[in-house]
């Protein structure tokens, strides 16, 4: 086993034109790893913290590395991630950042396998996850957070689910996303791109519905295997404490689980993430009594990635999937105790980036390591094709 040696931490820029923290990691034989943060807009309440870019790195330098290097060796990634709890105390990274912390904890992995000369998705367990590969869930339309005058649902995300590879998959996403674009067009709609990349046209969430479904049905066709889609409604954002308030309506709770399930089955929708409010397992559990067995509940702000709150969501049925955000909890080890808990109770665990992103590919590899069923990294744009082409680069090396 080699030993960290050295962990440089420094400012770089995100997606959004924000500060976010990129981490160095380097051992004694030589071994290198690079990794930054991402950064959530439409963030849960109960996340771990990010605090701003300088103050993370500072904290991280003075509580955290010296803890780690020279002391800790680079394969053994629940030592590293399990050091960096110590030095934080809190169970959500308020100390050191969660920033710091992720960037850390993948930049380590990284120098793991660079030391072993393996892909990354290899050295985090790759040998038994089996030959399948996660499909890409592409946000062609968005709002909510994430773009002003979007949709009030957050993102309309198409899934290649008959995609015979994962590159077939990638391409059908950004052809769908064309396709909106082109329908988008021929309707007179302008648009602007999200945070995502997703298309934010000023129209009614019923409109981006009929044009979610006429793209994938064109793209479908033209490509030869079935191509549905799904939604994140990022509801919390949504919801005031009491109802949940769309442009033109406000509904609620047991209108928004009729609404959803009403959806589910019109538009044939095989992923819904964050269709309740953070705190409503009651609701959640409503909802996938009535369609879990069409399609995904998927929780994000709900489960947050922590396996406390995914313990809850278990006992209580409250869904049948969960989003995995390595930011959200702050460590590799704390994403991969969630996948694992999510895995052995039946749960779909599906690999997430977040709306603000750098050409990190971590969750790529994390996607494959996991065999995860699915993974929703976005479908155009520089820093969401780092991770799709990586996809792409894994599974023709494989
Ligand atoms: C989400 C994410 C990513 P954000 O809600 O799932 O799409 O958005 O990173 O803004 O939380
Ligand atoms: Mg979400």
């Amino acid at each position: 086993m080699t030993l960290i040696t050295e962990i440089r931490l420094r400012k770089v820029l995100d997606s959004r034109g924000n500060a976010t923290v990129e981490a160095d990691v380097s051992t004694e034989s030589g071994g290198f790893g690079r990794a930054s943060a991402p950064s959530g807009a439409s963030t849960g309440e109960y996340e771990a913290i990010e605090l701003p870019a300088d103050e993370a790195i500072a904290q991280a330098r003075s509580l955290a590395i010296p803890r780690l290097e020279g002391q800790v060796y680079a394969g053994d990634q629940r030592s590293i991630d399990r050091t960096l709890r110590e030095a934080d105390e809190t169970d959500n990274f308020g100390e050191i950042g969660a920033n710091s912390a992720v960037a850390i904890s993948m930049a380590a992995a990284k120098a793991g396998a660079d030391m072993l000369g393996a892909p990354l998705y290899q050295h985090l367990g790759g040998a038994f996850r089996g030959g399948d590969y996660p499909t890409p869930l592409g946000n062609a339309i968005g709002g909510g957070e994430h773009a002003t005058g979007g949709t009030d649902i957050q993102e309309f995300l198409a899934a290649p689910v008959g995609a015979p590879s994962v590159s077939d998959a990638v391409f059908a996403n950004a052809r769908v996303h064309q396709a909106v674009h082109d329908i988008l067009s021929d309707r007179g709609i302008s648009a602007e791109k999200s945070d995502e990349g997703a298309w934010s046209p000023s129209i009614a969430d019923s409109e981006a519905f009929e044009i979610m479904a006429e793209a994938t049905e064109t793209v479908s066709e033209e490509m030869g295997f079935e191509i549905s889609f799904g939604i994140d409604a990022a509801a919390s954002e949504l919801f005031d404490g009491g109802k949940y308030h769309y442009s033109d309506t406000s509904r609620t709770t047991d209108e928004q689980i009729e609404y959803v399930a009403d959806l589910v089955t019109e538009y044939g929708l095989v992923y819904v993430e964050d269709p309740l409010e953070e705190n409503d397992y009651d609701g959640f559990e409503a909802l996938t009594e009535r369609v879990g067995d069409q399609t995904l509940v998927c929780g994000d702000d709900l489960f947050v990635t922590n396996t406390d709150r995914l313990t809850e969501g278990i006992e209580q049925d409250a869904a049948n999937s969960i989003l995995i955000k390595p930011n959200q909890i702050g460590t590799l080890t704390d994403a991969f105790d969630a996948v694992e808990l999510a895995v052995e109770n039946g749960y779909a665990p599906v690999i997430s980036h977040r709306s603000g992103e750098t050409e990190d590919t971590t969750i790529a590899h994390l996607a494959v390591a996991t065999a995860a069923p699915f993974i929703k990294t976005g479908a155009v744009g520089g820093e969401r094709t780092a991770k799709l082409n990586e996809l792409i680069r894994i599974e023709t090396n494989a």
